[in-house]
């Protein structure tokens, strides 16, 4: 068995994101976002993908399992000290927006939302754990999305930018690892949480969704020269939701049709952010789709100006493609679509389980950016049970990551050029697409279900102990 050679300094760690984990949702003057509105259960699945939802809170209809999710806001200490003893070099996190500005549109930042963040970062580094930062995670503040219409409008680029400045400010001496807008693909699907608007009936869904990420480009750029600017030592990253895609035969049409989506899917904005540039392809897609943006003098030089020092992006599956396909053949829970795969088993959720494809991630990326590579996300969802004796022999995970990271050794190998690993989910909360409790990630098993019960207790799962020894061994022993 290969021995891996992980880089020094290698950045092992965890991933998370605010609106899944802290609760609190409306302590310390903190506003609603996006997350706060979405409900739990499979119903959310619908509303992600479906155009006209009405960003209402409706109690009657739904449960709300991010308003208090695992109360990270109040157990943080607790939790960081077990990311501590498996020995996490890094925690990726997100800032809620709506805690620093709670409408989004302030000219003033809301100190006890500022403070909620300096106690967290301070207890990371008490232990040494070095923060990644996710400035916006799918939690863009309601008010935004309700009285501006979310990114389609231009002016959030500047509320946006107001955000940035008071986070970099505040943590420049905290915080050296940035990351500007989440899975920022993912809006070419799920617009409501990527892009902060559900399309509306007589809408140009093509146009609308296209505005909105030239003025999130032009935000990114923003963020990234303030990061260089105030934190010169810094560095600050894209982050793609990246599924290879591969064709289902042999068939050039097939072939030409999986170029094409992985084109739009998994480079379109990843090309504007690390090249500064849109890509030649995107220009025949616009004229076909009849999308005109408006882009204002000095638009394109800032997004030159503005490249990103590193490609976070997550990896759960690969896609395979056909151009013409029936809905039997179609995959059953992958996000993104495509066909099933013959040679893959799938999750309970049904994302098919695919380790070669990170290391042909990692490649395609690296080939074509040649700029470090963060994996910030990667994991099993699965259905764990606590034993009579209180523990949780989860090793399909363990056999989950391990392979994974096995891919990542050989990608390093390779030559591919990788700063870090932060697993998603390190800890249980409220799952992103199903708002379940019961799709679990964590090294860490909280106590908290479904129908809102639960003590909220942490447990350590068996993956905690194997997670533990592969940092210790920094990827020598899997
Ligand atoms: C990514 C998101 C995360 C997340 C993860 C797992 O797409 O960035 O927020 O939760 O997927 O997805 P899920 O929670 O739906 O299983």
């Amino acid at each position: 068995m290969n021995k891996y050679q992980f880089p020094e300094g290698f950045l092992w760690g965890g991933a998370t994101a605010a609106n899944q984990m802290e609760g609190g949702f409306k302590e310390g003057n903190k506003g609603l976002n996006i997350a706060d509105v979405l409900p739990g259960g499979k119903e959310r699945y619908d509303i992600l993908l479906n155009p006209g939802f009405d960003f209402e809170i409706n109690h009657d209809k739904y449960t709300y399992p991010n308003h208090e999710a695992i109360d990270f806001y109040h157990r943080y200490k607790e939790d960081i000290a077990l990311f501590a003893e498996m020995g996490f070099k890094s925690f990726r996190m997100s800032i809620a927006w709506t805690r620093i500005f709670p409408n989004g549109d302030e000219l003033e930042a809301n100190e006890e939302g500022l403070a909620f963040y300096d106690r967290v970062f301070d207890e990371l580094h008490k232990h040494g754990i070095e923060p990644v930062v996710t400035i916006s995670h799918y939690e863009m503040p309601l008010y935004l999305v309700k009285e501006y219409g979310g990114w389609r409008n231009r002016q959030v680029v500047t509320f946006f930018e107001r955000y940035v400045n008071a986070i970099f400010n505040r943590y420049k001496d905290k915080v050296k690892y940035w990351m500007t807008f989440n899975e920022i693909n993912s809006g070419l699907v799920m617009p409501i949480q990527g892009l902060g608007f559900s399309i509306q009936k007589e809408e140009d869904k093509y146009q609308s969704t296209f505005q909105a990420y030239h003025h999130q480009f032009v935000a990114s750029s923003i963020a990234v020269k303030k990061c260089h600017e105030i934190i010169p030592d810094s560095k600050i990253g894209c982050m793609i939701l990246f599924a290879p895609v591969y064709a289902f035969d042999s068939n050039p049409e097939n072939v030409l049709y999986s170029l094409q989506e992985e084109q739009l899917f998994n480079y379109f904005c990843g090309d504007v952010q690390v090249r500064g540039e849109y890509p030649a392809f995107i220009k025949r897609y616009f004229k076909e789709h009849n999308i005109k943006l408006e882009i204002q003098d000095g638009d394109l030089e800032l997004i030159k100006e503005g490249t990103v020092d590193y490609v976070g992006f997550s990896y759960y599956m690969s896609r395979t493609e056909k151009k013409v396909k029936s809905p039997e053949e179609a995959s059953q829970g992958n996000i993104i679509g495509g066909v099933k795969n013959p040679f893959l088993q799938a999750s309970d959720w049904g994302w098919e389980i695919d380790p070669v494809g990170l290391r042909i991630s990692l490649n395609k990326l690296y080939d074509r950016y040649q700029i470090p590579l963060f994996v910030v996300e990667n994991g099993l969802g699965a259905y764990d049970k606590v034993e009579e004796d209180g523990s949780i022999n989860d090793d399909y995970r363990i056999d989950y990551l391990r392979e994974h990271v096995r891919a990542m050794g050989e990608a390093i190998e390779d030559g591919v050029e990788l700063m870090g690993y932060t697993s998603w989910g390190c800890i249980d909360m409220v799952s992103m697409s199903s708002g379940e409790f019961s799709k679990r990630y964590g090294f860490i098993y909280v106590d908290k279900h479904d129908d809102g019960s639960g003590t909220l207790e942490r447990k350590k799962k068996k993956s905690f102990f194997w997670y533990k020894d592969v940092i210790a061994t920094n990827g020598e022993k899997i």
